[in-house]
Parts: C-alpha cells; sequence; structure tokens
C-alpha cells in the first residue's frame, strides 16, 4: 500500500507528465474529462497485441483461451472494485453509452403518466437520454440545488411520488464537485417504488464506491476517467434487473439460440454485450484498476481532498474570484468564474503557462443556467496532481486578472 507522502512517486509512471506545453512543464488539471494513463496500463495493452490478441469466447485456440481468460478477468476486478458480482458488470463505450442503453429499456417498458426524476446538476448524459421519454409523454422532472451546490433534498422528496420509476443521479458533479448523499436517495427511489440509477463518473474514480451498501440499481462509469483507456465504460446493474431488461444492441454473441424470425438471448453479463467488443482496452481498464487497488481509494479520496480544499482556499481568497459550488461533501473539480473575463480566455491564458484545465459549459448547460453564468472555467485533480501545481494555477490566474486589469 502506498501511502499519501507517497503521492508524488506515482507521477514517475505517467510519461507525458513528463512534457512540455508551449515551453512550459504541463501540469495536467482536466482530470474530470480525462485522465493520463500510467505506463502500466499502456504496456498492458501493447502486451495484449503483441502476445495474445483474439477474438473472444469464439476460438478453440490457445490465443483465444488466452484473449478471453484477460477479458473476463478484467470484469472479474471491475466487479469486486464496486462489491458487485461478474454477472452483473457489462463493458460498453463509455458512461454515455451506460445510461442510453437504461434510457432505451425505459422507453420500451415505461408509458404515460410515468414519471422520472434527476437533477440540475446533471450532466446531458444523464438528462439528453431521458429527454427521448418525454415524446412518449413520460414526465421528467428537475430537482434543484442549494446554494452552495449541494442537492435540494426537500425539493427531490416533493418530486419523488408513486408515479416516480426511475431516479437518476449523479454520485459526484462534474462542475460543482458536490457528492451526493446516494444512500439516501435511494432509499426515498425504493420506498416510492422506483428504481435508483446513479451516474458514477466522477465518483467511482475518485473514492471508494460499493454498490451494495449504497443499494443501487444501475451504476454508470468510464475508464478513461480514471486512468484507464478510451472507449470503455461500464454498466452495473443487479442481476434480477439486467434477467428482465430486454438488449438494445443485437448480433453476435448476445444470442443463446437464433431461428429465422426469433432468437433467445445468452446469459447475463453477456446478453448485452452485442458483437465483438473492445476487447485490449478492457484488458487496459484491468491494469488501471490494478493500479488504483495499488494506492488504495481511500487514499485516492484524502489526497483529492488534501488539494481541493487547498485550491479552493488559494482561488477562494483572490479578490473577483468566484467559486462555483462549496458544499462540504465535495470531489476534486474546482469551477471559477473571473469578473468580466470570459472562461475560455482564462483557459487560454493558462494553456500559455502550460497549464491544462477545462472552460465552457462543462456538458451541463441546465445548471450553468440555474448558477446564471454562460461558462465557467474548471480544474481537476486526481492522484498525480501536486501543491505545487496548484500554486501555479493560482499564478496563471493571478496573470489572467492582470492581462484583464480586475482587482
Ligand atoms: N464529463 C467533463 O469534462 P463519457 O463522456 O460518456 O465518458 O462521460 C460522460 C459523463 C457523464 N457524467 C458525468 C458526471 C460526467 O462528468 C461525464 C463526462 C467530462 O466533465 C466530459 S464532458
Amino acid at each position: 500500500m502506498i501511502y499519501i507522502t507517497d503521492f508524488s512517486k506515482i507521477r514517475n509512471d505517467f510519461p507525458i507528465l513528463k512534457r512540455k506545453v508551449n515551453g512550459k512543464q504541463l501540469v495536467y488539471l482536466d482530470n474530470a474529462a480525462t485522465t493520463q494513463k500510467p505506463r502500466q496500463v499502456i504496456d498492458r495493452i501493447t502486451d495484449y497485441y503483441m502476445n495474445h490478441n483474439a477474438n473472444i469466447h469464439r476460438g478453440i485456440h490457445k490465443l483465444s483461451e488466452e484473449a478471453t481468460e484477460e477479458y473476463e478477468g478484467a470484469r472479474e476486478r471491475t466487479a469486486k472494485f464496486i462489491s458487485a458480482s461478474a454477472r452483473e458488470i457489462i463493458f460498453t463505450k463509455n458512461t454515455t453509452e451506460s445510461l442510453n442503453i437504461l434510457a432505451y429499456w425505459a422507453l420500451r417498458t415505461l408509458g404515460k403518466g410515468d414519471e422520472v426524476v434527476v437533477s440540475v446538476m446533471e450532466h446531458h448524459s444523464n438528462i439528453v437520454p431521458w429527454q427521448m421519454l418525454v415524446e412518449k409523454g413520460i414526465t421528467l422532472k428537475i430537482a434543484g440545488i442549494k446554494k452552495d451546490g449541494s442537492l435540494d433534498m426537500d425539493h427531490l422528496n416533493k418530486l419523488v411520488t408513486k408515479k416516480t420509476k426511475i431516479v437518476s443521479i449523479a454520485h459526484a458533479s462534474n462542475v460543482l464537485g458536490t457528492i451526493n448523499p446516494i444512500k439516501e436517495i435511494a432509499k426515498l427511489a425504493h420506498d416510492a417504488g422506483a428504481l435508483m440509477i446513479v451516474d458514477g463518473a466522477q465518483s467511482v474514480p475518485h473514492m471508494p464506491v460499493d454498490v451494495k451498501n449504497l443499494d443501487v440499481d444501475f451504476l454508470a462509469f468510464s475508464s478513461h476517467k480514471m486512468l484507464g483507456p478510451t472507449g470503455i465504460g461500464v454498466l452495473f446493474g443487479k442481476e434480477e434487473l439486467l434477467k428482465k431488461a430486454t438488449p438494445f444492441l443485437r448480433g453476435g454473441d448476445m444470442i443463446k439460440e437464433v431461428f429465422q424470425q426469433t432468437a433467445t438471448w445468452n446469459e447475463i453479463p453477456w446478453k448485452f454485450e452485442a458483437g465483438t467488443p473492445n476487447i485490449a482496452d478492457v484488458i487496459g481498464f484491468g491494469a488501471a484498476i490494478d493500479y488504483l487497488n495499488k494506492i488504495g481509494m481511500k487514499n485516492i479520496r484524502e489526497h483529492e481532498i488534501e488539494l481541493t480544499k487547498y485550491a479552493m482556499k488559494k482561488l477562494g481568497a483572490m479578490k473577483g474570484v468566484t467559486l462555483h459550488g462549496t458544499a462540504k461533501d465535495k470531489g476534486g473539480a474546482v469551477s471559477f468564474s473571473i469578473d468580466g473575463v470570459h472562461p475560455h480566455d482564462t483557459a487560454t491564458i493558462l494553456d500559455s503557462e502550460g497549464i491544462a484545465i477545462r472552460s465552457g459549459h462543462l456538458c451541463a448547460q441546465p445548471l450553468m443556467e440555474r448558477l446564471g453564468v454562460p461558462a465557467v472555467g474548471r480544474a481537476s485533480f486526481y492522484v498525480y496532481n501536486t501543491k505545487g501545481e496548484v500554486d501555479k494555477l493560482v499564478a496563471g490566474v493571478e496573470k489572467v486578472k492582470k492581462t484583464f486589469k480586475v482587482i
């Protein structure tokens, strides 16, 4: 187990962190968008293509057996990571696809008079798919937030009724950083007879997440936000629900028997994985999970709390800088505005200093409207970031203020 004091050593595992951008040492603070990859993940993918490449579940030959074993091994590790069983883990393309699979299932099963509840802090991936249901006469209700960016639980309580069939909420906001009380919300949903879906894109990479303890029905997250490759998402679903659900994608590998007009489905989870999957990147994702487990998710959470507190204290003390999202329970995303400066200008000046942040609506336009801003700047942290990098960010923001004469 690596302890918090060893976090500086982690940087050596990430080749990209050595590079320069605009002549300056790269300071990568766009981890909520995607994280960098350690050598261990890159090497695992290379090893797969160099030594084991074959299609899975199909061939009675050594390479196919090895590829299948590695692919299913990654599923086992993913399951353990969130305290689920391997049968409950479906590999998808990303969080967005995972949530769309659920929305398509809801489209087939829900009808007029049914209701779905989300919150105003959702990423577009947890709003736009549910809007498909509105066309069918299903009501989409949006829970509000409080001034500090925490979820308005009183409002949510009022919105969830016997008509509610689905409550779908982000575990952590990609803009505000707010960590929502999912266990409490799941109880609220279940008491009303609704399913609890969680967008875990910004929580699973950053803290221990236990689906059994939270008692959630579905959980979606992405490999690329937790040191793994792009192109891999996860959809966890409780076994009994996955057995009942109709597969959205159909074709090879997801069937048991095919007749001329009908077909029967494979067992879960393979029923939901039609066609040849992204084998190499699932295996790479397995390596990312091994890497995170070595550090320990509790340690990662502690490290990010420390960096976030430090960044919020420093940025929050700067005149003309407004922080968006100051809830007590917060992940490592710090969004801010500088008076009279468009966030794209902020990001451009920071980039000239080698500092990568994200700016824009961050795929959360309803939230921007609620905050009364068109866009924000966002710094987001991960395992390899340091307090020294936060100091560079603060110096960069100072430069932005000077450039735009913000006093
Ligand atoms: N947020 C960000 O910069 P995908 O793109 O499918 O892997 O993840 C979508 C998604 C869903 N929910 C939340 C809370 C998210 O933060 C994201 C991705 C990135 O904030 C890219 S827009």
